[in-house]
């Protein structure tokens, strides 16, 4: 998978992405990260690629023409006509489905807006889908852009080993992950739960569940309902 990223920051994406399992995946050749600085594209003999928005109004916007050339010159290396991901407060709030559908295509193009926006035309030209990762306010879409990278980049066909495995984990069934205990034994005069020790795996697999579906219920009420539901439209399936 290749994921291209425009953005007046490509350091700051090159960094971020560069420590463990997504470094390890790009060493490994499943992830090709490529950072387009879109600054690379203006025209302007000063290097500019922002100006005042017509109308009136506090700030800079992003022209259009370096960030249309700098996709151009992406779009040129792709077989097929790319998604383009753009990164704004205004998009639909990214979540675990929204990432497998992505993980599906075989290159995917994000582009960072920053200072108060970018020209509208060249986003109508460009942009199929529009991403936000939340109701709060950042300064830029490269943070962003790197959690929906690492939130896809874990889906990916070997980007994680088995230890790592991606299945049996939060979200995947709408039930949080159970409590985990590692040596020593005791600490602080906390015990590890005896089922733990104990060697049966069955009735491990019947704790861990218990717990992960207790701790979905107190610490996630929304999820819990949605794995209540599940489980409900599960059982009415199999007596069909
Ligand atoms: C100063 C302009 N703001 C007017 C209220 C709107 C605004 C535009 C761009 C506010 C913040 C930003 C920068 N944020 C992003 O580019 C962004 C973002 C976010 O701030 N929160 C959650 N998801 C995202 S995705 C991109």
């Amino acid at each position: 998978m290749v994921f291209h990223v425009l953005t007046l920051f490509p350091e700051m994406i090159r960094e971020g992405m560069n420590y463990s399992i997504m470094k390890r995946a790009m060493e490994a050749g499943a992830l090709h990260l490529n950072p387009v600085n879109i600054r690379d594209y203006t025209i302007d003999k000063h290097n500019k690629v922002d100006d005042y928005p017509y109308g009136g109004g506090a700030g800079m916007l992003m022209q259009a023409q370096p960030v249309y050339d700098a996709y151009k010159a992406v779009e040129a290396t792709c077989s097929k006509r790319p998604r383009v991901i753009f990164l704004t407060p205004q998009g639909k709030t990214f979540n675990q489905s929204m990432a497998r559908e992505f993980a599906a295509e075989e290159e995917l193009v994000f582009l960072c807006g920053h200072y108060e926006g970018i020209d509208e035309r060249v986003l109508e030209e460009i942009v199929t889908d529009e991403v936000s990762i939340g109701d709060y306010v950042l300064t830029g879409g490269e943070l962003p852009a790197m959690v929906m990278m690492d939130t896809i980049a874990r889906l990916i066909p070997g980007v994680l080993n088995n230890e790592d495995s991606a299945q049996d984990e939060s979200f995947a069934g709408n039930l949080l992950e159970y409590p985990q205990y590692t040596r020593p034994e005791v600490w602080m005069d906390k015990l590890v739960p005896a089922v733990l020790l104990s060697g049966h795996h069955a009735n491990i697999e019947k704790w861990r569940l218990e717990k992960s579906i207790e701790r979905t219920r107190n610490k996630r009420p929304d999820l819990y309902q949605k794995y209540e539901e599940e489980t409900a439209r599960d059982r009415s399936k199999k007596l069909k």
